[in-house]
């Protein structure tokens, strides 16, 4: 008896573990023979210049004006701050969730402007000015919804202390939007998944998504969109809507699949 009770307490537990990973969407497994993702996202034709923009709050340390961050166009056209992601995996590679996605308030602009992080997992908003900077944070529920599309404010936190950090878990998949309620300049967008398989481009425009089990999937690639629709009511420009492109992918046992995107 006393080993069927035991028995049965460990089906029960079992069950509730169970029922609990069956809540969520993606499930951590041992990844063998995993291939990789590289590709890199390019500006096709000649990059538009921007004005920069306007600071209006602590000059005398932030400067008169910051470059615009919408559109960052290296050598050979690599385009900085896009995301490249899978949609849809269901299983794969660990997450991450003891070290948090960082975002960090300096020389009044957020550091860095585009990032990827886990559904679940933390974000550390660290001040490293001295002066305040007050972080907002917006979730849209769509990756491809726009600077004047609503969305659910996440939270609302000022930072008047250098070195100040303030960690948030983030419990919603979508799109987050920083801003700092100080400075009107600053912007910070970052994409949130259910997995681990995202990535930002670097200064060339590259990514590398690793890991990744054997089989066909859907990378897209988003981008937050530099074509201004207007200004707000303190000059900033507002741009469109976030670009995103959907291509197939297939990636074999140890493989490197290539993808590229094109931005016009
Ligand atoms: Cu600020």
């Amino acid at each position: 008896m006393k080993r069927l009770f035991g028995t049965t307490l460990a089906i029960s537990a079992l069950a509730l573990v169970a029922g609990i990973t069956a809540a969520y969407a993606y499930d951590e497994v041992e990844v063998k023979d995993g291939g990789k993702i590289i590709g890199q996202v390019k500006f096709v034709g000649n990059p538009p210049k921007f004005d920069p923009i306007k600071v209006n709050k602590n000059q005398d340390y932030c400067g008169n004006e910051v470059q615009v961050e919408a559109l960052i166009v290296g050598k050979e056209g690599g385009v900085k701050f896009a995301v490249a992601y899978l949609e849809n995996i269901d299983k794969g590679k660990a997450i991450v969730r003891n070290k948090p996605a960082d975002v960090n308030q300096k020389k009044c602009i957020f550091a860095p402007h585009v990032f990827t992080m886990v559904k679940g997992t933390d974000l550390a908003t660290t001040n490293s000015d001295p002066v305040l900077h007050n972080a907002n944070m917006e979730m849209k529920k769509e990756v491809t919804d726009g600077d004047e599309t609503g969305g659910i404010q996440m939270f609302n936190f000022g930072q008047p202390k250098q070195n100040q950090v303030y960690i948030k878990k983030v419990r919603k998949l979508g799109q987050v939007k920083l801003t700092c309620d100080s400075h009107t300049h600053m912007r910070s967008y970052g994409m949130v998944f259910d997995h681990p398989y995202s990535a930002v481009t670097d200064e060339s425009g590259s990514f590398e998504i690793d890991n990744v089990p054997p089989g066909k999937y859907t990378l897209k690639m988003w981008h937050e969109n530099w074509k201004t629709t207007g200004n707000d009511e303190d000059g900033r420009p507002l741009y469109g809507k976030p670009v995103v492109v959907a291509k197939e992918v297939v990636v074999t046992a140890n493989g490197t699949a290539q993808v590229s995107f094109d931005l016009k």
